[in-house]
């Protein structure tokens, strides 16, 4: 039978009763961070704030935010608020130059992170009835076992397809009749189109909807993918420092995605000054988590910017909402679903001796993205037969492959052919930016 809600208590509860839950958990969070993250204690500490001194919701900006960069020198274990062998799962962000951000799940982690996937899955139209084609990357990233796991939740036929092997998940998709299909929207889109080349239409599939995330996309991009696959497509947010995707979802109305608010407190920040900016207002998103038993954070600076609301939604949920991310406050790139910052593209080039002069070029074509880096001959290659040139590229894109997870195009040009800068060097150009991707 279809449920219009996964967790109707929880996703309708009235707006001061979400409050008062979150400002409950929000005193149990902080005093079990402070006592159980020596790393965070000490941030506390710094700025002169005990547990004792947040008493209600908005003394949550006495305390310190956590950044990206402290999640990296922390690493592996020092944000770890329980005993290891309490935990069940770690999951991974893509490398960045030396570390990456370790997330780790105790089992009620993972029930909490599903029964949030399965809110995404219901609200999309989802039931014991359907077929979940999941092919976000299983492994570290966290898309496929998200989604997956929400998908058991809702008592869906889950398939565990993982990304990549377009002819293999247009097949599984036709045979078995997929209802609900789970992946970035640039593979969305991409299947979309494969099942055109292969001469089906759109109403040929059984399709019903997608939940797509993990990237920036676009409401153009929304009615493309909807018409050519004849789906309803909802976006879904989420980040592996929180849990994975499921920290906010969209419903019918697909005007923004609800914040699971009983498991996470969000707020919007100034990102220079890191001044808490009034409802409405565009910024920073800052998560809190409000229940996470391994890696809790508090006040974890997303860098992506958006605009919060809680205007009544006519789906009856009353979770405060998201607009789409507008964009980063820093350089990470969002590339074919995978997060690469330039910094990771330079240590490659000069861990192989070349100089720090590149380009890094990315456009969207055909729905997909492009990843081009243009590097500098060092003047001992300049007299290179071309083979030996395309050797020399290929070697530097298998180092980026490793270190990035997905493989550039590499071109290496004339020495000195790059402009140089007189200011801030330009490395990226994105040229998705034209067509209003939010990169
Ligand atoms: O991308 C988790 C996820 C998996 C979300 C599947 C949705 C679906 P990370 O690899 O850690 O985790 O990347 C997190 O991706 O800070 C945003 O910049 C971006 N992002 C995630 N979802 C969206 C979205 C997963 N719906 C980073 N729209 C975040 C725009 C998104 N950007």
């Amino acid at each position: 039978m279809q449920k219009k809600y996964y967790q109707p208590e929880a996703e309708t509860m009235q707006v001061e009763d979400i409050k008062k839950l979150q400002e409950e958990k929000l005193i149990k969070q902080v005093k079990y961070v402070y006592d159980n993250v020596e790393y965070y204690r000490n941030l506390m500490d710094e700025k002169g704030v005990k547990p004792e001194d947040i008493k209600c919701l908005s003394d949550i900006s006495k305390l310190p935010f956590l950044k990206k960069d402290d999640l990296r020198e922390a690493y592996p274990y020092g944000m770890l608020a329980t005993d290891l062998n309490n935990c069940v799962r770690i999951h991974s962000t893509s490398g960045t130059t030396g570390k990456r951000v370790v997330a780790f799940y105790t089992q009620n982690d993972i029930d909490l992170w599903e029964d949030c996937c399965a809110r995404a899955i219901v609200a999309a139209g989802g039931n014991e009835e359907d077929v979940v084609q999941v092919c976000y990357g299983y492994g570290l990233f966290t898309g496929g076992s998200g989604l997956h796991g929400g998908s058991h939740k809702v008592g869906c036929l889950t398939l565990p397809m993982s990304s990549g092997n377009t002819n293999r998940q247009i097949q599984f998709m036709m045979d078995l009749n997929s209802t609900i299909l789970c992946c970035t929207p640039s593979y969305a889109a991409y299947i979309g189109e494969s099942l055109k080349e292969k001469g089906y239409k759109p109403e040929d599939n059984k399709l019903k909807a997608g939940i797509f995330g993990a990237e920036p996309w676009t409401e153009e991009m929304r009615r493309d993918i909807e018409k050519s696959l004849g789906i309803k497509a909802y976006d879904i947010y989420g980040l592996t420092e929180t849990s994975g995707p499921g920290v906010a979802f969209e419903c019918e109305c697909q005007t923004g995605m609800h914040i699971n608010e009983d498991h996470f407190y969000a707020e919007i920040i100034d990102p220079d000054t890191g001044e808490v900016l009034p409802e409405g207002a565009k910024g920073e998103l800052v998560f809190t988590s409000l229940d996470k038993e391994a890696f809790p954070l508090l006040r974890y600076r997303t860098r992506d910017i958006t605009v919060l609301t809680r205007e009544k939604c006519s789906c009856g949920r009353t979770f405060i909402k998201m607009h789409k991310p507008m964009g980063r406050s820093d350089d990470m790139m969002i590339i074919r679903g995978v997060n690469v910052f330039p910094s990771q593209i330079e240590a490659v080039l000069l861990n192989k001796g070349y100089a720090p002069n590149y380009q890094i070029l990315v456009d969207r074509v055909n729905n997909t993205d492009t990843f081009e880096i243009h590097v500098e001959m060092l003047p001992e290659d300049f007299s290179d037969t071309p083979k030996v040139i395309t050797k020399k590229e290929k070697q530097i894109q298998a180092a980026m492959k490793e270190m990035l997870g997905i493989n550039p195009t590499i071109r290496l040009v004339a020495p000195k052919s790059i402009a140089r800068s007189e200011g801030k060097a330009v490395r990226v150009i994105d040229n998705r930016k034209k067509i209003g991707i939010n990169v």
